[in-house]
Parts: C-alpha cells; sequence; structure tokens
C-alpha cells in the first residue's frame, strides 16, 4: 500500500471580535462566511487550520470594565464565554478560539516586537495626536472635525480625545515602497480590488510612523524590557495569527505547516490595520506574509446602519430562533455579493426562505424521494439507457464542482451559490417536463431514470451546499443514504449513487416560512 498523499494545508483566520459589546449579525457574518470557505476546504481534501477568537486589550475594554465596575480580567472571562457561545449558535467550525489573554499570546506578541526592535524599526518619542477609542487608532488633524465643541474622525465619526504621551512607534514610513512593490507583485493579496484599492491609495499618499504603545493605562500586554508601557493593541492583535499556529516557536510542526496564513477574513472598516500595518510588521520581523486578505462589506438592517441608539441591532440568537440557522447562513451567503455591504430584512430572509430553500431544493428533493418510497420500495432504482435530457442534467451537475471550487477560491459565496442553483432550476424544469408521475403508468422503466437523475443531482447539490447548510445536507444526504465519511466528501461527486440502495422514509428538511397568525 502505498502511504496517503499528505493533504495540502490551508490556514483561516478571521478577524478577531472586541467583546465589549453584544454580539450581533454582522460577527456572525464574518464567523459563517469564514466557516463556510474552511468547511469548502475540509471537504475539498485540505489540511485546514481555521482560527478565530477574542481582541481582550486594549483602552476600550478597560473603560467598559471600569464602568461594570469589574476588572479587566473578570470582564473579558465574562465575555469570552458569550463569544462562545455565538460560535456554537452558528456553527463555527474553528481550530482554536484564541483570546488575546491567553499565556501563549503574551510570548507571541513579545517576540515580534524584539524581533522588529532587532530590525532598528522601534524607536522611543513622545506622541501628541487625536485618538478614538472606539477605534483604537489615532487620526491626522486633517482627518477630523468637530460639531458641538467635540472632535470626531471624519473616516469613521468616532469621537475624538487628545493624546500627548511618550510612547514607542514602528518605522512604518521605511515600508511605504516595499508594501506599494509586494502589492504589485502579489495581485491576489487584498480582494475585492474596489475595496483594496482604497489601501494602496491611502500607501500612495505616504505613512507616518506608528505609535505602538501605550503608557496611560496597563491593560495590555508589557513591552518587553520597559515595564511602563503596553503595546497598543493592534499591535498584540494582529499577532493573534501567528500565536494560533505555534509561534514564536517557528520550527514547530504547526508554524511550519500552516504559516503563512492562505487567507484573512476581515471586515472593511479594518484593512488599513491587515493590508498595511500587519504586512510591514512581518517584513520588519523577517516572516512571510499572509497570501491573501479578504475584505467583507457591513451588514445594515434593512438598509440601515446597525446602532444601539437606533435600536436595530439585532441578536445572532434572535433570528437563527426565528429562520433557522441553515436558512440564516444560506441567506448571508447567497443575498450579498461578498466584500458589497449588504441588507438584511424579513422579506428578504422569507423569500430566499421560500423560493430558494423550500421550493427549489426542497420541494425537488421531497417530491423525488417520495415517488422513489411509494412506487419503488425507497429503493435506488437501476436507470435504463440515458436519454439527452437525462445526460445534459447530469453533465450540468458534474460541471458544479469546477464552477463553485472556482468561486470559493476568491470567496465569492454567492456566485457558487448561484451556480448551484442555476443546476437546481433546470433539474426542476426537467422533472416537471419528464413528468415521472405520469411514466408510472405508461412506462415505469423511463420513470426509474428519472427518478435516478434526478436523486442523483440531489445528491451532488447535497455535498456541494453542505459548507454553506451543515445541518440541512446532513439530513439530505442521510435521505439519500449516504454514510458518513468519504461519501460525503467532494471525491464522492464523481461516484454515482448506488442503484439497490435502500433509502429511510423521506421527511421535509426545508420548511416554508408562514407568518404568524395574529390571536
Ligand atoms: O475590529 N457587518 O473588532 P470588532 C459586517 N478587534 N461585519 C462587521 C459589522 C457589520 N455590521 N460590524 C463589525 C475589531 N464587523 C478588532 C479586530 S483583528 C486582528 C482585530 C466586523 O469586534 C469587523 O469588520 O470591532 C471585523 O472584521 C469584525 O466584525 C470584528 O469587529
Amino acid at each position: 500500500m502505498t502511504p496517503a498523499e499528505p493533504k495540502t494545508p490551508f490556514y483561516i483566520t478571521t478577524a478577531i471580535t472586541y467583546p465589549n459589546g453584544e454580539p450581533h449579525i454582522g460577527h456572525a457574518y464574518e464567523y459563517i462566511s469564514a466557516d463556510a470557505m474552511a468547511r469548502f476546504k475540509r471537504l475539498d481534501g485540505f489540511d485546514v487550520f481555521f482560527l478565530t477568537g477574542t481582541d481582550e486589550h486594549g483602552l476600550k475594554i478597560a473603560q467598559t470594565a471600569q464602568k461594570a465596575g469589574i476588572t479587566p480580567k473578570e470582564f473579558v472571562d465574562r465575555q469570552a464565554v458569550v463569544y462562545r457561545e455565538v460560535h456554537a449558535l452558528v456553527g463555527t467550525s474553528f481550530d482554536r478560539l484564541i483570546r488575546t489573554t491567553d499565556e501563549d499570546h503574551y510570548a507571541a506578541a513579545q517576540d515580534l516586537w524584539k524581533r522588529m526592535e532587532a530590525n532598528g524599526d522601534i524607536y522611543l518619542s513622545k506622541y501628541e495626536g487625536w485618538y478614538s477609542v472606539r477605534d483604537e487608532a489615532f487620526y491626522p488633524e486633517d482627518d477630523t472635525v468637530v460639531r458641538d465643541g467635540v472632535r470626531y474622525s471624519k473616516e469613521t465619526d468616532t469621537e475624538l480625545t487628545w493624546t500627548a504621551e511618550e510612547s514607542y512607534f514602528f518605522r512604518l514610513s521605511a515600508y511605504q515602497d516595499r508594501l506599494l512593490a509586494y502589492y504589485e507583485s502579489h495581485p491576489e493579496f487584498g480582494a475585492p480590488g474596489y475595496r483594496f484599492n482604497e489601501v494602496i491609495s491611502f500607501v500612495k499618499r505616504g505613512l507616518e510612523d506608528l505609535s505602538i504603545s501605550r503608557t496611560s493605562f496597563d491593560w495590555g500586554v508589557p513591552v518587553p524590557g520597559s515595564d511602563s508601557h503596553v503595546m497598543y493593541v493592534w499591535v498584540d492583535a494582529l499577532t493573534n495569527y501567528l500565536t494560533g499556529v505555534g509561534y514564536p516557536d517557528t520550527e514547530s510542526e504547526a508554524f511550519r505547516k500552516y504559516w503563512p496564513a492562505d487567507v484573512h477574513i476581515i471586515g472593511k472598516d479594518i484593512s488599513r490595520f491587515h493590508a498595511v500595518y500587519w504586512p510591514a510588521f512581518l517584513m520588519s520581523a523577517g516572516l512571510e506574509l499572509p497570501k491573501r486578505v479578504m475584505i467583507h462589506g457591513f451588514l445594515q438592517n434593512n438598509g440601515v446602519k446597525m446602532s444601539k441608539s437606533l435600536g436595530n441591532v439585532v441578536a445572532p440568537r434572535d433570528m437563527i430562533g426565528q429562520y433557522g440557522l441553515d436558512t440564516m447562513r444560506y441567506f448571508l451567503l447567497r443575498e450579498v455579493p461578498y466584500g458589497a455591504d449588504g441588507s438584511y430584512s424579513h422579506e428578504a430572509i422569507v423569500g430566499r426562505m421560500n423560493a430558494d430553500l423550500a421550493n427549489n431544493l426542497g420541494n425537488l428533493a421531497q417530491r423525488s424521494l417520495s415517488m422513489v418510497a411509494k412506487n419503488l420500495g425507497g429503493v435506488v432504482p437501476e436507470p435504463g439507457e440515458l436519454a439527452d435530457a437525462d445526460s445534459a442534467i447530469l453533465d450540468a451537475a458534474a460541471g458544479l464542482l469546477g464552477s463553485v471550487r472556482a468561486a470559493f477560491e476568491k470567496q465569492e459565496f454567492s456566485r457558487a451559490l448561484e451556480a448551484v442553483w442555476g443546476v437546481l432550476g433546470d433539474t426542476n424544469a426537467y422533472f416537471a417536463e419528464q413528468q415521472p408521475w405520469v411514466l408510472r403508468k405508461t412506462d415505469p422503466a423511463r420513470m426509474a431514470t428519472v427518478l435516478y437523475v434526478t436523486l442523483e443531482v440531489v445528491r451532488r447539490v447535497a455535498l456541494l451546499v453542505q459548507p454553506v447548510m451543515p445541518e440541512s445536507a446532513a439530513r439530505l444526504l442521510d435521505a439519500l443514504g449516504q454514510p458518513e465519511g468519504e461519501a460525503r466528501l467532494f471525491t464522492a461527486l464523481t461516484a454515482p449513487i448506488a442503484p439497490g440502495a435502500q433509502l429511510p422514509a423521506p421527511a421535509p428538511i426545508f420548511p416554508r416560512y408562514e407568518e404568524p397568525v395574529a390571536p
């Protein structure tokens, strides 16, 4: 026996969430999209490491804890549980849920600091500038505006405070040319293009050195050799991607296997940190750069920004309770082209749930499976000679892996689902034209072939939608008699459903949304 080929590693991360507030659907969106990507790669034969977690240091967390009357550590311990529950709720199949208060993370952040320092990129000076606690970021005066005596960031509209203190600086200004050269030679690094172009313009305008330590509070990773300073929260936060795979032990199996990351999944408000500061830190430290930074858009409620003051922040738990997890996962990935901003509304979710899931996929599965149950004793039939219509539909289904894979490669989730639903639409049309319920009397052998072809398309679709709707796809594969394990990997796409297999009694999997009737 020849040993199995080692699997190709694939390392994917989400942003680590600030756990100061309550989780909202925007966070769930990020977890779900990264999760779909991770599941896709696992099913496609990759050795996946999926990292997500919480970003627990910084002034914002310290202030929130103070308001709650507890220590920052007590506060983040409490909130880490809340976020762990959200991950369980949305089905995040992470390999590690990192917390920046984890012990190994301190060692990693300090090691990265020392490498940058050894490279001559860190110096001590004094900082004076406008700081946003909400964004944990400084803004140049030109990028600020005063309203009613309060200064705000033009970009994020968050309140700014004048901050003056001794600070360590990172020589970011020295990296402008190297960053631009890197972007030029790695066109896949930042995506989508319309978002990454903003990053490029920012770098082209010239980079200032970056303040990377604070002395006015102590809730952070201590700067090595300098007791009065803690690291700027973003230096510590970005390092989580290294800690997650064994850094600072660069010889560890995990690090050698998984670094550099294949993709960082992040939202549009933090592209600068990931596509400018982070690669510059890594260049300075002599470490490889991530292969891709994928920038998703923001979700809005009915076209309106979610905010506490408007009272339109929806908790993932409520939405999932109302529509079901897989409906939400499907909706979020299908409705909004990944990268663009998007909106959710009751009508839009119900529309997708009823049209795409219940009518299109659900009906096709339920009608074909019930006909097999009623007319063939629930046994997968032997197909006869294939007619052109049969081959055409099977070929279309066989072509899906290629198109879905190409779309996932670029995190174009909506395009992948569109391709699958295109074939489902054609299969529904095929089913309606072939009229197997008529063939039952006129030509039972032909009915058997039509049902076989339909089951086989449904099986391929079920395999391919597993990353997006893991629970429903699993139930569909159960209904098709597909055992767990190899029969559910993408390699099984080319091994058609076996005639003669006994199927369990079918039960509907994709319910229609019915508006609750007022009492
Ligand atoms: O920025 N729609 O944390 P965070 C979609 N700790 N995505 C949204 C969103 C919305 N309405 N609101 C937020 C941080 N996000 C840092 C990250 S990484 C080393 C440190 C996204 O809790 C946001 O863009 O403010 C980010 O990717 C993630 O949620 C966490 O945001």
